[in-house]
């Protein structure tokens, strides 16, 4: 792959007030092919870990560790240093290997519909990787053992770094009781926002599902100040979620030279199926409609458009509540995702209370890639997908 070139400094980024365009590489010139997506989304990867989440290192030294039938342990090394965290492991009935899904937190997520559905359920507690409650010169966890407590990347990421690490150990474990080509990942609102990061940035994760993930989740940072949503200095000052460096943006969104519809984006043409609350405007479900419409631009042009759901049309307002609307549309997408039985295509269920315009938020048009191969028919089984949008990741 060509490498990324010199990304911009944060001195001397334009603004923008509209969303940049996920086409355009930072060299000015525009993608013309599916297969060019690979390299595009490496430099989207690349901003989005400068200016927005910090770096989110590549696999360890040493990944070990073990799988049984109630439990994952991970043990890490790199360049001396050492931690190790444990997530559990619920089989549902049958006989297995499974596919699984990664909730993170223990809240929100519709876990009995998942192994009702024949799916495992992990079990992963962000915290061990990634603790809240300390200043970002002192973060603590698995993540931070390693990397530094004086690390500048977020939580988000280092939860992210976690879950690509148990991946690691469940691909590593000879697939008898879980199988690595088919995991998902899931949560709700701070674990929420984590979710999405980790889908967006580790491309073994075949369906990512964040719930109600809100500000320094799902929504467009630019929408945040005018939808009136958690503030981006609120978020960011609340907990260590996004990177230090993104501190230089809360008052000036339109300067971040990436936004959320590009780690949409970046899950594409993987599956994503985005659950959101219309109820509470703290939430950014406007911003979050158009993180989505703008991140579908990218499916469609890869030819996956029917890859990705929104759906924020939905009765109770509780946050992180159980809904039934959600049922069918994540059986679908387990279906279709994990376990390779079923092909519906994903769709757009907007609450007309919080539907945002992405017409109003963007200024660039979506290409016709070219070529026919980048991306996997979506009645393809998940176990195999076609070179570009295979990993090399982590
Ligand atoms: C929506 O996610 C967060 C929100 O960003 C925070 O401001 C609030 O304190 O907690 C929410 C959450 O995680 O609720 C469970």
């Amino acid at each position: 792959m060509t490498p990324v070139p010199a990304l911009p400094d944060a001195g001397s980024l334009p603004t923008n007030a509209k969303l940049p365009d996920p086409f355009q590489r930072i060299d000015g010139s525009r993608i013309t092919a599916k297969s060019d997506w690979r390299c595009r989304r490496e430099e989207v990867k690349k901003l989005a870990e400068k200016f927005v989440y910090g770096e989110k290192p590549g696999k360890p030294q040493t990944v070990t560790g073990t799988v049984s039938r109630t439990g994952i342990t991970v043990n890490v090394s790199h360049n001396g240093r050492s931690s190790s965290f444990t997530a559990s492991v619920d089989l549902p009935s049958g006989t297995g290997p499974f596919p699984a899904v990664v909730v993170l937190g223990g809240f929100g997520a519709d876990t009995a519909s998942i192994k009702a559905a024949g799916v495992a359920v992990i079990s992963y507690d962000p915290y061990a990787v990634g603790k809240e409650g300390t200043p970002r010169n002192n973060k603590q966890g698995a993540f931070y053992s390693i990397y530094g407590n004086t690390s500048s990347t977020g939580l988000l990421a280092a939860w992210a770094w976690g879950v690509s690490r148990i991946i690691d150990v469940v691909a590593q474990s000879g697939g008898g009781i879980l199988r690595a080509d088919a995991m998902g990942v899931t949560g709700c609102s701070r674990f929420g926002k984590g979710a999405f990061v980790v889908g967006a940035f580790d491309q073994r994760i075949a369906l990512t599902m964040p719930i109600e993930s809100g500000s320094a989740g799902v929504p467009i940072f630019r929408g945040i100040p005018g939808e009136g949503a958690q503030s981006l200095s609120s978020a960011y000052g609340e907990q260590p979620w996004l990177g230090d460096a993104f501190s230089s943006f809360t008052s000036s969104p339109a300067r971040l030279p990436v936004d959320t519809h590009e780690m949409v984006a970046m899950v594409a043409p993987r599956g994503l199926f985005i659950m959101d609350n219309p109820h509470i405007a703290n939430l950014g479900p406007r911003s979050a409609s158009v993180a989505a419409l703008g991140g579908a631009e990218v499916y469609k042009a890869l030819g996956a458009g029917e890859n990705i759901t929104y759906w924020s049309d939905i009765q109770d307002g509780t946050h992180c509540a159980n809904r039934p609307e959600w049922r069918t549309p994540l059986q679908q997408n387990i279906r279709k995702f994990l376990l390779g039985t079923g092909n519906d295509p994903g769709s757009f269920h907007v609450s007309s209370n919080a539907s945002g315009n992405l017409a109003d938020w963007r200024d660039w048009t979506t290409p016709m890639l070219g070529g026919g191969t980048s991306t996997p028919p979506s009645s393809q089984p998940p176990s195999s997908q076609p070179p570009s949008s295979q990993p090399p990741s982590s």
